[in-house]
């Protein structure tokens, strides 16, 4: 039996068990039931996210990072809130403090700019929150949710505008293609560290 399905029965159990007969128990009943007709509509659609009214949805994974001045200024928590609430799931997540050769492998394309000297310094000045999140389109989205590089130009409700206003404090980071967030998964984690888990609300967040 699944965890889900655990819990769905120890919820049946205890309304009985508290003495909820009759219309609680009914009503119980059939949440329950809805319940479980998800959770088959989820089991029989395997484990991409499928819809039917078009092509089955890709299953992308993306890098974020919340950088120094987004830990000095405790902000994680309230990025990490944004993911969660647009329905998005968490893979792998850990604090570091970035060595300038993680940073240059990772920027590797930015070397030669005027600002790298001082991009380094930035993003080795304390610790970066590393994550990894799920879901459907979710570079694309992420990086509509993140916002423009500057932040003056970013339009307000995404997390760069709201949370800063200079290009050289913008807070957090997002992969901007699949290709470079697969190569940045892979510079930030160990395969081992990405853990894969059943969100027991896919089949309400994407539809089956
Ligand atoms: P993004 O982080 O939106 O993908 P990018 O990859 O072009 O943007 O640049 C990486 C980071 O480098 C960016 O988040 C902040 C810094 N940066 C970019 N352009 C800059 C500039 N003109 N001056 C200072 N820092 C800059
Ligand atoms: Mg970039």
């Amino acid at each position: 039996m699944s965890v889900f399905q655990r819990c769905v029965f120890q919820r049946l159990l205890q309304q009985v068990s508290s003495g909820a007969r009759g219309r609680n128990v009914t009503s119980g009943l059939v949440s329950v039931s809805t319940q479980c007709a998800l959770w088959r509509g989820r089991a029989t659609a395997g484990a991409g996210y499928r819809n039917k009214s078009s092509a089955p949805c890709v299953k992308e994974r993306t890098f974020i990072a919340v950088k120094p001045d987004g830990v000095q200024r405790r902000l994680v928590g309230q990025i990490i809130h944004r993911f969660e609430r647009r329905g998005f799931k968490l893979i792998g997540l850990k604090l570091l403090q970035v060595s300038k050769d993680l940073l240059s492998e990772h920027y590797c394309q930015l070397t030669k700019k005027p600002f790298y000297p001082d991009l380094v310094n930035y993003m080795t000045s304390g610790p970066v929150v590393a994550m990894v999140w799920e879901g459907p389109d979710i570079v694309k989205i992420s990086r509509m949710m993140v916002g423009h590089t500057n932040p003056a130009e970013a339009h307000a409700g995404t997390i760069r505008a709201d949370f800063s206003f200079h290009v050289s404090r913008n807070v957090v980071h997002a992969s901007d293609s699949t290709e470079g967030a697969q190569r940045e998964i892979q510079l930030w984690f160990d395969g081992q560290d990405l853990l894969n888990w059943d969100c027991i609300d896919q089949s309400v967040t994407s539809e089956l």
